[in-house]
């Protein structure tokens, strides 16, 4: 199992999980093995099988990340072709939460073959970890980030905002972007700060894990702008309304989720992070915060970091749960999460 749980890990994040599968002989030798390359592509115990001559897998064992699946989908069931290829015991980690591609295990158990599961469980759940979470959910992961002031000011009253955290909570913001899959800004954020989106370490070298850019609002994106540079294409939407009214937050969602979004980053200014709270979509706040003050203009405007996010009455406060704090320089970084209700 440890052997094809390195083996999936080959396979890329994406609509599909990533599978690796090892089928043994009668000795416990290694016939062939296999991994998954993506949706649309062979899973990864037909990819192992493949390798076999017609015959050779009869009386052998599959291990397999993932329990085989039972439906047609891009591919034919795995079950079918385990079957069919004589294999006479399955023994696999995590079970299918899909409704319509779970029952494998009960499919080959019925035909007579000695299934077993929950082997190595807890890395496989941790490799797949967010595709997990976005097949219970129904949609990315949202992290929801933002940078303030001690008293909670994302900008100056003339907007000006470069910089209120230090190089350690930027670096520490740059790592974590790596670490999504789509970064989120609104078209304000992206005409005032003309950011690349990009995830860089110190040096300013790109990390091989780029987030897909996605810009959200009604204004146009600059012929010029630094975004257009990123090393993928900018997705652009009109978000204006994300959240309140209109349908488009889900929206954005679900196309996301469709092109195989795990992980959404919202780095995207007050509107655009006041948005995701209001929609109820955010799964973990990120809040780098500054020793700084900056309290209101002359004229007594605020530039807080978070606008309206559906609370008019102390009862509808959006309660939090701190799931760590860290010292970032001289700043201070608070992760949280909704708190259970
Ligand atoms: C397996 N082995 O290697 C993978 C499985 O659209 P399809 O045909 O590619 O099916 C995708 C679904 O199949 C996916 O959502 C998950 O439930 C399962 N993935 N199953 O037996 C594999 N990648
Ligand atoms: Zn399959």
């Amino acid at each position: 199992m440890r052997r094809a749980l390195e083996l999936a890990t080959r396979g890329p994040r994406g609509l599909n999980p990533q599978v690796g599968a090892v089928i043994l002989g009668p000795a416990g030798e290694i016939l062939a093995d296999g991994w998954h390359r993506g949706a649309g592509t062979a899973h990864a115990e037909v990819d192992a099988l493949s390798q076999l001559a017609p015959g050779a897998a009869r009386g052998a064992t599959a291990v397999v990340t993932l329990e085989p699946c039972n439906h047609t989908g891009r591919t034919g069931p795995c079950a079918v072709a385990l079957l069919e290829a004589g294999i006479a015991r399955v023994v696999y980690a995590v079970s299918d939460p899909g409704d319509a591609s779970a029952g494998g295990a009960e499919r080959l158990r019925a035909a007579g073959v000695d299934v077993v599961a929950g082997v190595e469980v807890d890395r496989a759940r941790a490799l797949i970890a967010d595709w997990l979470a976005v097949q219970r959910l129904g949609r990315p992961l949202v992290t929801v980030k933002w940078a303030q002031s001690l008293d909670g000011r994302a900008a100056a009253a003339d907007g000006t905002s470069k910089w209120i955290t230090g190089p350690a909570a930027r670096a520490d913001v740059h790592r974590r972007r790596s670490e999504a899959d789509a970064i989120v800004v609104g078209t304000g954020t992206l005409l005032a700060d003309d950011p690349a989106l990009t995830a860089r370490r110190d040096d300013g070298s790109l990390y091989e894990r780029q987030p897909m850019p996605v810009v959200l609002g009604q204004r146009a994106v600059p012929g010029d702008a630094l975004v257009h540079r990123h090393p993928l294409a900018l997705l652009h939407r009109d978000g204006e309304n994300l959240g309140g009214e209109s349908e488009n937050a889900p929206s954005l969602m679900d196309e996301l989720r469709d092109l195989g979004v795990q992980r959404v980053f919202v780095e995207g200014g007050p509107t655009i992070a006041s948005a995701f709270l209001r929609a109820g979509l955010a799964d973990e706040v990120l809040v780098y915060i500054a020793p700084t003050l900056i309290g209101s203009g002359t004229g007594g405007a605020d530039r807080t970091a978070v606008r309206f996010i559906g609370v008019d009455t102390i009862a509808a406060q959006h309660r939090l749960r701190v799931t760590s704090i860290d010292r970032l320089g001289d700043d201070i970084l608070v992760v949280a999460e909704p708190a259970p209700p």
